[in-house]
Formats: structure tokens, sequence, C-alpha cells
């Protein structure tokens, strides 16, 4: 209808290519309306439009917190175009909106300021949008009359749309489509809320409790495919991966930003660093994965020094690994890892001089996955599944997510663990949970010396690991993902000079090993949670 003017709303954080779809729009005859701090920048482009003052009456009120959230606003956006639904907006003092421009205040941008103790937690909170995000699922529910732009890189091809269809808007199937990119958008931002709000209330405090689950009677995973890889863990096996939408699920479904296909078992050995290394998280941490085991893994001050002592912990397994880290990588850390043959890096993000650096070796692939942070923390909550599949069947529970509780912490021998010790305990004891069962790690000053995995007798793994720490291991410290069985780790422990270990305990001769660590004047510490990892 010509007489009937479009009209779009506009609400924006991020002003790019905003004046020159705006200013088109009214070329086109279109009727703007706008937010306040939107509004000025459209006026300074010299694009007229009207503020949203005007239809509601109401200025934007609790220091901008109500903005748009008006019947005027929102009815225009939600009426149906059916006679009644424009009649009652109508009576209300609405007009339809047939298009609505939104991005949200940008509070992951806010959160890095907060982080670094720019910004308090209350200025923090005022960048939670609420307007925004509800007028996009708003625009997104009546896609049927209006179409919602979220991202300024959807301007060019809908206005372009706009400017030859008969009706002056975009396709049905745009409208869709855009409606659908714009829920996902509000659910990605609550997404980043709902993490930094679980943060700011802290890793839960008591023991590791179990949290009841109830598995349902028939599952249903709608799976959707990510890669059809060349072939699978062996080249006479076709493989694919597919995503499962479990919550928590802890895949490194990041953009891979460069490097070869990926292979199946890049997939497998990405999911696995990603996993440990979210496990060390808590500080600048950097880990190599081989066959979904650890070779090396280390936390320091820094991430290149992380990352050389990761490397350095097992210079020969690394060699085409799979390595994670667990903050952005920078030119200095990437020409550290030029320096190697590797497979696959995960990592948070990748500096412009990083992905420089790391161009040089096109083959290598980079995976991008954003902020990474400890299971306990993410999965806090005990809701997070994890499934894998046995011939015909699939085995389905709660993610190990539980790191150990000091207030559980039980130490058995006469000696104490030397309060420098401490960290090296916690660390060995985290990087154990994430190697094949039976596994031992032997560490010291934040990285492992020796890892044994995937052994069928814990003396075995024992063995291995000791002597790939070879004279290192002489005041080292020393975890096991399970109980001792027998006193003979303990006592290959004391004749290596391991200093302290840390182990679930709760085994029948418990007492044996207790008295070789004694007899050797060793520190035994037992956390009573046991990490097998098949
Ligand atoms: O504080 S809000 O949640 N309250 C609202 O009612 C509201 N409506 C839109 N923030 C609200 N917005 C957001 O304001 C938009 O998502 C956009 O990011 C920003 C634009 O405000 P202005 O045009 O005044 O700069």
């Amino acid at each position: 209808n010509e007489s009937v003017p479009r009209r779009a709303l506009f609400s924006v954080s991020r002003t790019e290519g905003l004046a020159a779809l705006a200013s088109e729009l009214v070329r086109l005859g279109w009727e703007l309306w706008a937010t306040e701090g939107t509004g000025r920048h459209l006026q300074e482009a010299g694009v007229p439009v009207r503020p949203l003052s005007e239809l509601t009456g109401q200025v934007s009120m609790l220091g901008g917190r109500v903005k748009t959230l008006h019947p005027r606003v929102f009815g225009g956006v939600l009426a149906r175009p059916s006679p009644q639904d424009l009649a009652e907006l109508e009576q209300a003092g609405g007009v339809p909106f047939d298009l609505v421009v939104v991005n949200f205040y940008p509070f992951e941008e806010r959160l890095e300021r907060y982080r670094s103790g720019e910004l308090t937690l209350a200025e923090l909170v005022e960048s939670m949008d609420i307007g925004g995000p509800a007028l996009a699922r708003a625009a997104a529910k009546n896609f049927a009359r209006v179409a919602v732009l979220t991202d300024p890189s959807q301007y060019a091809a809908v206005l372009d749309e706009i400017r030859h269809s008969p009706h002056g808007l975009p396709a049905d199937a745009t409208r869709v489509r855009l409606a659908a990119e714009a829920v996902r958008r509000t659910a990605r931002y609550d997404a980043v809320i709902a993490r930094a709000l679980q943060q700011e209330a802290g890793p839960p405090a008591a023991a590791p409790q179990r949290v009841e689950v109830s598995f349902p009677e028939r599952l249903a995973l709608e799976a959707t495919r990510w890669l059809v890889a060349r072939y699978g863990e062996n080249p006479h096996q076709a493989g694919a991966v597919y995503r499962v939408p479990v919550q928590g699920a802890s895949v490194p479904w990041g953009q891979v930003l460069q490097g070869k296909e990926l292979s199946y078992n890049n997939v497998a050995d990405a999911a696995a660093a990603l996993d440990l290394v979210a496990e060390l998280s808590d500080r600048p941490a950097a880990v190599a994965i081989k066959h979904a085991t650890p070779c090396g893994a280390a936390v320091a001050d820094s991430l290149l020094q992380a990352y050389q002592l990761a490397h350095d912990a097992d210079p020969v397994s690394v060699f085409g690994g799979v390595v994670a880290v667990s903050r952005p990588v920078d030119g200095m850390v990437a020409e550290a890892m030029a320096r190697t043959f590797l497979e696959v890096i995960v990592a948070p993000s990748f500096e412009p001089e990083a992905l420089e650096v790391l161009s040089k070796k096109p083959r290598l692939r980079l995976i991008e996955v954003g902020p990474i942070e400890p299971p306990w923390r993410r999965d806090g909550d005990g809701s997070s599944l994890e499934v894998r599949s046995i011939f015909g069947g699939l085995l389905v529970q709660q993610v190990d997510a539980v790191d150990w509780v000091d207030g559980e912490l039980r130490t058995v021998t006469r000696q104490s663990v030397p309060e420098r010790l401490w960290p090296d305990l916690r660390f060995a004891w985290r990087v154990v949970k994430h190697a094949r069962s039976n596994a031992i790690v032997v560490a010291r000053d934040g990285q492992t010396l020796g890892i044994g995995a995937g052994q069928t007798s814990r003396i075995d793994a024992a063995r291995i690991a000791i002597e790939k720490a070879g004279e290192k291991a002489s005041g080292a410290v020393l975890a096991s993902d399970g109980f001792f069985p027998f006193s003979d780790v303990v006592e290959l422990a004391a004749e290596h000079g391991i200093a302290a270990i840390v182990q679930p305990g709760g085994s029948m001769r418990d007492q044996e090993s207790i008295a070789a660590a004694d007899r050797a004047g060793l520190a035994m510490v037992f956390t009573g949670i046991r990490h097998f990892r098949h």
C-alpha cells in the first residue's frame, strides 16, 4: 500500500553502517524512529529521524533502564498483520514497525573492563541490555510482518532486497532467517551474562555434591553434522563429526581460522586438549595432547612461559601434537609455537600478529573458541552431560566437573605437605584427571615431568611417569587418578625422591601405603574423589 509509509525503529550501540542504511531508507520514503543516542547519531549524520518519546509521550527513565519498554513500541513491533491487531494498536496510540534495527549494549567488552578493574560491578550491570534483546525477540516472533537486523553485516544485502522488492520489504524467507539470527544472538548474549554472573557467585563452596539427574526414558538427540572427515580413526574407516546439543558440551566448536581440513582424530584431540586446558585456566596454561592423552601441561605467570614448559615437558611426544592454551595467543607465543610441528592449536583467540606468524604454516589448523573457563565453574550446577557411544548404544553421564575441595582433603602421613608444594599437587591432580586410567602424573613448578597413562596396572603407570621425569623426579609431586591397591607405587615414588603424593584413598590396603610413605618421610594427601577416565 503506497499511502502507508514503511517504518523502521533504530536502537543501537554499534553505529557502524547505520547512517548509510538509514539515509537510503529515507530516500526510499521510510519513516524512521530511534532511541535517544541512536537518534542523535543519525541527526548528526543529517538523517531525519523522530524520537521514540514522541510516540510514547515518555522520555527514557531510570537512567536509561527503560527506553523502549512501552506498549506503543512493543505493540508496534508485535502486532500481527490482522485488522484486529492493527486496530488495537492504533487505539493504544502505537504505529506498526516494519523493520527493527537493534544491537545490544556491549556487555562482553565491558566485562573485560570490569575484570581488569576499570569498572565496578554496578557499572557492568548497567550494560546488561534488557530492551534491546526484548526488541530483537519481539521482532523475530513477528517475522510474518517485521524484519529484524541485529548486526551491521546484514545491512547491505537486506537494503538491496528492500530496494528491489515490489512491496518494499525483505522477502519472507529472509525475514525468517533474520529472526533466527536475532534469537541466536540474544541467546549468545545472555549466555555471556549468565557465565559472568555465575563467576560472580564464585565456585560452589561445599563439597562436590551428587546432583540428582533424571535420565529420560528415551533419549532424543538432535545431532547436526559438523564435518565429514577424510576418514575415521584410520584411513580404512569412514568418519564424520556431529554436534549434539548437550548442556556444557566441551568439544572445540570454535571457528577454524586456518589450516588443512580437520581430521577425525584432530577433533578428538582438540576436544581433549580444550578439556584439560579449561581445567587449568585459572592461570596462563598450555597443554599438549597426543592420541587423546596429555603429553605435557604447564601453568605459569605468562602464556609464553607456560607454552615453553608444556612443550619441554616431553619435547619428543609433542611433535605432531595438538596444543591448547588458556589465554589469547600473541606474536611471541606464536613464534614459539611455530618452531614445532603441531597439528592443531586451540585458543580463546589469536592476536593479529600471531595470525601473521602462523599463516606461514598454512597447514596448521587454528581453532578459536572464545573465553575458556574451568569446568567446575562452567558446569557447576552438575547439569552438563557427556555422551559417548558404544556399539549399538550410548553411555550418558554427568561431566566430571569437580575439583578437590580444600575442606575435604586429608593428610594421612606424619609429614605434612610443605606449603610450596600445594600448587603443584593441585596442578598434578587436575592434569591426572584428564589422562586415561590408570594414570599417574609427576609434576614440579607448574610443569608435568612425566605422565603415565592408559595402563592396565597402576604400578606400570607410575613407572612410566617416574622414568619420564628422570632425575627431576626428586622433590617433585605425584598424583594418581585412583587409589593404590598396594604400597608399591609409594615405594617406587620414595626411591626416586618424590616429596608429596595426592590420591583418592579408599583402598583396603591404604594403611600399607601410608606406612610406606611414613617410612620415607613423604607427605600424602587423600582427596576422597576418584577421577577415572576410560
Ligand atoms: O537499558 S535498556 O535495557 N532499556 C531499554 O528499554 C532499551 N531499549 C533499547 N536498553 C535498551 N535499549 C538499548 O539501548 C539498545 O539495545 C541499544 O543498544 C541502546 C540504544 O540506546 P540509545 O539509542 O539511547 O543510545
